[in-house]
């Protein structure tokens, strides 16, 4: 009960904290008042600009990323990822399916959470970004020349793969911390014995630097505790990553109490590289384990999945020196370190003040071994040696830190709804805005590497409410764009995103734009069923297969009208996209499919299955308008009866 009175307190409080830290000119929801002609004019985009940032943000329980612009707040493209769209027949085409392949089989939905753009030298080099999946532990990557996703990896040992994707300075590893313990291997236990029978696998997955190719190199198998959240080390504590933990109480039953009993949780910094040179050296030991590990080729546009039967573990005592645990009050969520890696912040959830420790200070008590005591044989430091300072009554439940260029933090309050700028080394709050409503997370174009810019800083919230128009109860989230190059954040637009938008992860447009593709050159499709020109397409039947070689051109289909198809046999289209201008898709769409249509982008091969169930004519078309004769676009098929024994034929304009 006690935790509940808690609750109490903090609401009444976070009303005090919002009604003073929000002293601008308020309209009737208590919203600052109109924007100043300025304040506009700064995310105005004249019609065919381009903006000057992008920003990936999380579509959390959609599955998928969206790719929005700054400072518009503009939506590009959405980009699935771990769940199905029939937009593009993501998932859903032959494909693409095999990248829902898992352990547990064909998933086709997926909770993503935090992406994070590759690196190079600490600064964000814009080929890849990685986002993992929490519920059926994955982590994906997508390529920023196709923005598609390009690989899928299942994440073995792990449930609630929520302390990811986070990536180290040179994407030497995207590394993946299971939220949720779980008995390593799985096994029948009763949940009582979860006190030491747990573990929780912290992974770090290898990223080829060439291909961007994943493989896991090792997982940590570390105390049954909750690894909530994780950032590396950089420029000087690049080597090192850390992770906060709650629950270390190891509690199984009540945890909204249970794990709230310890003064002080965890982060867990881990010397990553310690550990390679362990692994280098033959450490560690493999392990049987199931996991999927699926690729998609944008040469062959076909995905291939290899599952995987065992994963190196490693016991975290038996490489000394390689994991500590710095004391961190209260069940620490957000886990983020300074542009410079001096500053480990830890933003206790039930804790008015923010914890910030000192890597350097961290560095000095390991050598001269300060410890207070330690948790299953892995030391714990002394908190006042490693503590740099702490930001008195910032807010009420903070959640996550970003940081700009002028050595400032901002941190976001769930319960107080609000931002909170303050300096690093002088721990003073500068500045504090409000957000609507109820903040997550936040990000800043650069901000999880060595250069960050000082430009913007977005919240991501998790309650809308009176923002927008009223659609019914479910509401899409709502974003709020500060300019942050002044003392003072100042709110300067509003926009909607979609889903849940778990984190962000933003760069400047010119890294990435110059090496986005226009097409799919179509001399290099590599797919088993593509064809290079009209003359290739035919009809081919195998049994009570079907497999139709089709193009599409603007503004027809080759060929467009088929015969001899019979109820039960399963027609394959395989649509090549013959087209080799920008931006020219064709879609393709089957009356009665028990699928979704395909867009096939130009130079691209996509297939799509039909059971034909009734005897009759029935057409198909494209369902994307690429030119002024698209409605044109279209075919017919003849589903003959079972027994029948009309010929197979097709045609493409020859019986006019
Ligand atoms: S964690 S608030 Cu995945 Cu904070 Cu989203
Ligand atoms: Cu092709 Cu419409």
């Amino acid at each position: 009960m006690k935790i509940l009175r808690l609750g109490v307190g903090l609401l009444a409080a976070a009303s005090l904290m919002t009604s003073c830290g929000n002293s601008g000119t308020k309209n009737k929801n208590g919203t600052e008042g109109a924007l100043t002609k300025n304040a506009a004019e700064q995310v105005y985009i004249a019609p065919g600009e381009h903006d000057d940032y992008y920003a990936f943000i999380s579509g959390g329980y959609s599955g998928n990323l969206l790719v929005y612009g700054l400072p518009s707040g503009r939506m590009f493209k959405e980009i699935p990822v771990f769940s199905q769209f029939p937009t593009s027949g993501y998932g859903y085409s032959e494909e693409t399916k095999p990248m829902f392949n898992t352990s547990y089989g064909f998933i086709p939905w997926g909770d993503a959470h935090h992406p994070d753009i590759s690196q190079t030298n600490g600064v964000m080099d814009g080929r890849w970004v990685f986002i993992n999946e929490n519920n059926t532990p994955r982590i994906a990557r997508v390529d920023l020349t196709t923005f598609e996703t390009a690989e899928i990896i299942e994440v073995p040992n792990s449930a609630g793969n929520h302390s990811s994707s986070f990536i180290t300075e040179n994407t030497e590893y995207v590394v993946a911390g299971t939220r949720f313990s779980v008995p390593v291997p799985q096994r029948d236990i009763s949940i009582k014995d979860y006190k030491g029978e747990f573990k929780g696998a912290l992974s770090f997955i290898g990223v080829d630097q060439e291909t961007g190719r994943m493989e896991i190199d090792f997982q940590l198998l570390m105390p049954g505790f909750n690894y909530d959240l994780s950032h590396p080390g950089r420029d000087k504590s690049h080597g090192w990553f850390f992770f906060t933990t709650y629950n270390t109480e190891e509690a199984n039953t009540l945890l909204e109490v249970n794990a709230s009993q310890n003064d002080k949780d965890f982060i867990a910094a881990v010397n990553w590289k310690k550990i390679e040179e362990y692994v280098k050296n033959g450490g560690g030991k493999m392990m049987p384990a199931e996991y999927a590990h699926n690729v998609y080729d944008h040469h062959t546009h076909t995905a291939t999945s290899t599952m995987k039967n065992e994963v190196r573990v490693i016991d975290p005592t038996e490489v000394p020196g390689a994991v500590y645990f710095l004391p961190t009050p209260k069940s620490p969520h957000g886990c983020d370190v300074s542009p410079d890696g001096e500053y480990i912040v830890g933003n206790g959830k039930l804790s008015t003040d923010l914890t910030v420790h000192s890597f350097t200070k961290m560095i000095d008590a390991i050598e001269n071994k300060k410890f207070d005591g330690e948790a299953y044989g892995i030391p714990i430091l002394n908190f006042d040696d490693i503590h740099a300072g702490s930001v008195k009554k910032a807010g009420l439940g903070p959640l996550h830190t970003e940081f700009d260029d002028k050595g400032n933090a901002y941190t976001t309050f769930f319960i107080s709804s609000e931002v909170v700028k303050w300096e690093l080394g002088t721990w003073e709050v500068k500045d504090r805005k409000p957000t609507y409503y109820s903040v997550g997370h936040l990000t800043i174009p650069g901000g999880n590497s060595r250069e960050p810019d000082g430009k913007y800083m977005f919240a991501m919230n998790k309650i809308t409410k009176d923002r927008y128009l009223p659609v019914g109860p479910e509401l899409e989230h709502s974003a709020q764009l500060y300019d942050i190059s002044g003392e003072k954040m100042e709110l300067i637009l509003d926009f909607p995103t979609h889903g849940e938008p778990h984190y962000a992860a933003a760069i400047k447009a010119d890294v990435v734009k110059g090496n986005s593709l226009e097409i799919y050159d179509l001399e290099d499709n590599k797919h088993e069923y593509a064809i290079k020109s009209e003359g290739e397409a035919r009809v081919e039947r195998n049994g009570n297969e079907v497999h139709i070689y089709m193009s599409t051109i603007r503004s027809h289909f080759a060929p467009d009208n088929i015969e001899g198809i019979k109820v039960g046999d399963k027609v394959y289209f395989h649509v090549t996209n013959l087209e080799q201008d920008f931006d020219v898709p064709h879609g393709f769409a089957m009356i009665g499919q028990n699928n979704s249509e395909l867009l096939i982008m130009p130079g691209q091969t996509k297939t799509t299955t039909w059971n034909p169930k009734k005897v009759g004519v029935w057409p198909f078309y494209c369902t994307d308008f690429c030119s002024a004769l698209h409605q044109e676009m279209q075919g017919y098929i003849r589903v003959s009866p079972k027994d029948s024994d009309i010929e197979l034929t097709w045609s493409l304009g020859d019986d006019e």
